[in-house]
């Protein structure tokens, strides 16, 4: 580690796992549960709005009552303590990472406790449900939408992460099956630029020939053992 200073770390559905929010390709898991076509693309939203609204009021709802585990709680100490550049880019929608102290967090497929407004643009902080098409906090339009990027969307702030990854010495990928695009082919594109490659998850995910190396194990142990390697036990 001794010459790394820029880090970039992606993290997916694994690292809140032990929170009690559910992954998504697990058997059992939210895709079992619901049909991706149904619930999660934009002509789904325009074919059934009630369906899909409703199960983004019930996962809304119930990722208020988690709370961050020990391995967001150790990548926030990293944020916290890593003198050097780093960059947490989360594929996922809960707030746990920010809940945990993170502060360098960047949420390439939207948010949970935001909504979009598709008559105004605006984005706006959102706890509540959107069933009863309440009316835009910034236009009074009753077009909100959540702040999610579905299937065929395009995700948030490409252009920081790649400018991240070009830059980036160390690239750590967590708790993602590596089946989702763009975010699947950051290790490539990570590993082409130069940066070294570590996996951290519960099980070999489907990209993990891609890594110099890979650890597997539950993310509330291998990531606090990793963090713990980089800055000493903590103080
Ligand atoms: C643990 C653990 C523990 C469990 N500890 N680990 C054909 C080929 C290639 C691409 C495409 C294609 N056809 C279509 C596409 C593009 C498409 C895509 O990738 N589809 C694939 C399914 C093939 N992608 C898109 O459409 C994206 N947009 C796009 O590509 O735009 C064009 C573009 C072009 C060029 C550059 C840039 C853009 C948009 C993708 C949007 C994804 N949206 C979702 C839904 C979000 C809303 C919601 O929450 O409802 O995002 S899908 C879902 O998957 C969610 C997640 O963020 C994402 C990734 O899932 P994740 O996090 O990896 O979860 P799981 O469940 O898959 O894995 C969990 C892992 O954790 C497992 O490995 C477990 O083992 C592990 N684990 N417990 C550690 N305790």
């Amino acid at each position: 580690m001794s010459d790394i200073r820029k880090i970039v770390i992606l993290t997916g559905a694994g690292v809140s796992a032990e929170s009690g929010i559910d992954t998504f390709r697990a058997e059992g898991g939210l895709w079992e549960q619901h049909r991706v076509e149904d619930v999660a693309t934009p002509e789904a939203f325009e074919r059934d709005p009630d369906l899909v609204l409703r199960f983004y009021d019930m996962r809304r709802e119930a990722i208020q009552t988690k709370a961050p585990n020990a391995a967001h709680l150790a990548l926030a100490r990293l944020d916290a303590e890593w003198a050097g550049d780093l960059l947490i880019v989360t594929q996922n929608v809960d707030d746990l990472h920010e809940r945990a102290g993170a502060r360098r967090v960047l949420h390439m497929h939207g948010e949970h406790l935001s909504v979009w407004c598709t008559a105004c643009d605006a984005r706006s902080r959102w706890t509540e449900t959107l069933i009863e098409r309440p009316p835009c906090p910034e236009c009074g339009k009753p077009a909100l939408r959540p702040d999610i990027v579905w299937f065929g969307e395009m995700p948030y702030r490409m252009d920081d992460i790649f400018a991240a990854l070009e830059d980036a010495d160390l690239f750590v990928s967590i708790g993602t099956s590596g089946a989702v695009y763009p975010a699947a082919g950051f290790v490539r594109n990570a590993r082409e630029l130069g940066a070294a490659t570590l996996e951290l998850n519960l099980e070999p995910s489907q990209g993990t020939g891609w890594f110099d190396e890979a650890r597997h194990g539950p993310a509330t142990q291998v990531v606090s053992d990793w963090v713990e390697e980089i800055l000493g036990p903590p103080r």
